[in-house]
């Protein structure tokens, strides 16, 4: 891995030199991953070069995050490239010996006064040390230059860099996931957390549907708002946060980019026709009486595993005692 970080890390073209100017960096989202959970990982390009438009924008992915998926962009062209892995690994029982290093969506015009959102989809390899960093090189091209986010600190180092890689800090895994990875160091576990979450389902999908909809209840039994920002879920490429809504008589989905509020002391019901998670991309269909693994991603509570529990298709929640909200 390191390896790969050394390879990837060119040298500066471009970076803000004047001492008033402090560029807001590129950065991750989110800012920590759990070990072998699926995590949709989004770089935020805050501004241009100097004040000229993002044209390219190109992504160094580690080797610990495996099997990396992007997200394809519309107005922009993506470009993938593969390279051996140096130690291979098994996913689904097959071995895997080459990966995705590096994601380039060009042809786009990014205004600098804009910012936007570059998002792929890997899984957090169990290999990669809780507690510590891993770093993301992001290369920024525009008409006349480029922006480089590809130093590296050194171990312990603590002095600022001019123009960082943007980095996701690795956590050990909550219970309930491939491996057990140990307790103590998870953000978070169901009963430590403040945060309760209840009937959770899902529905068998049609043959060929490529999307799922998981439900539940979360109770915020602390005395701090906290958001549902992501997670994820065994089955599928991607997840993520939806509400459903009545817009100009037509039902609309739309992805919540800041996440779902939980309020203290409140209840949020997910639910068909209103709030829920998206599992996209699926792997299989979901059939009836299966049990989905998944992790939930809190922004205050962190990680908690849940297991959605498969109802009919297009069903009512399976589990017996569901109380209709409101
Ligand atoms: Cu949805």
């Amino acid at each position: 891995m390191s390896l790969l970080l050394l390879r990837a890390a060119a040298p500066l073209v471009l970076v803000a030199t004047s001492s008033i100017t402090v560029l807001a960096h590129t950065t991750l989202e989110p800012r920590e991953a759990a070990q072998n959970s699926y995590q949709k990982i989004v770089v935020r390009v805050p501004h241009g070069c100097k004040g000229e438009p993002t044209t390219a924008v190109r992504v160094d992915v580690p080797e610990g995050l495996l099997g990396a998926k992007p997200m394809p962009k519309p107005g922009w062209t993506l470009e993938t490239q593969k390279a051996p892995l140096s130690k291979p690994y098994t996913s689904h029982g097959r071995e895997i010996t080459e990966g995705v290093n590096r994601i380039t969506w060009s042809g786009g015009n990014l205004p600098d006064a804009h910012y936007d959102e570059f998002a792929f989809m890997a899984q957090i390899s169990g290999a990669l040390p809780a507690g510590k960093p891993v770093y993301v090189p992001v290369i920024q091209t525009c008409p006349n230059g480029q922006a480089a986010w590809t130093q590296i600190p050194a171990e312990g180092a603590s002095s600022k860099l001019d123009s960082p890689a943007p980095a996701v800090r690795i956590v050990a895994q909550a219970k309930g996931g491939h491996e057990h990875a140990g307790h103590g160091a998870a953000p978070a576990g169901v009963t430590a957390s403040p945060i309760k979450v209840e009937q959770v389902w899902t529905r068998a999908t049609p043959g060929g549907a490529k999307v799922a909809g998981g439900f539940m209840r979360i109770t915020n039994t602390g005395k701090e708002a906290d958001r549902l920002i992501g997670g994820s879920a065994e089955i599928a490429n991607i997840f993520e946060v939806h509400e459903m809504k009545h817009e100009g008589g037509m039902m609309k989905m739309r992805a919540l980019e800041s996440g779902l509020e939980i309020k203290p002391g409140e209840t949020v019901e997910l639910k068909p026709g209103s709030y829920h998670v998206m599992f996209i991309d699926l792997k299989a269909p979901i059939k009836e009486g299966d049990v989905v693994k998944g992790m939930l991603k809190f922004e205050k509570a962190g990680m908690v595993a849940v297991e959605f529990k498969a109802g009919a298709m297009g069903g009512a929640a399976p589990a017996a005692g569901h109380k209709h909200g409101h």
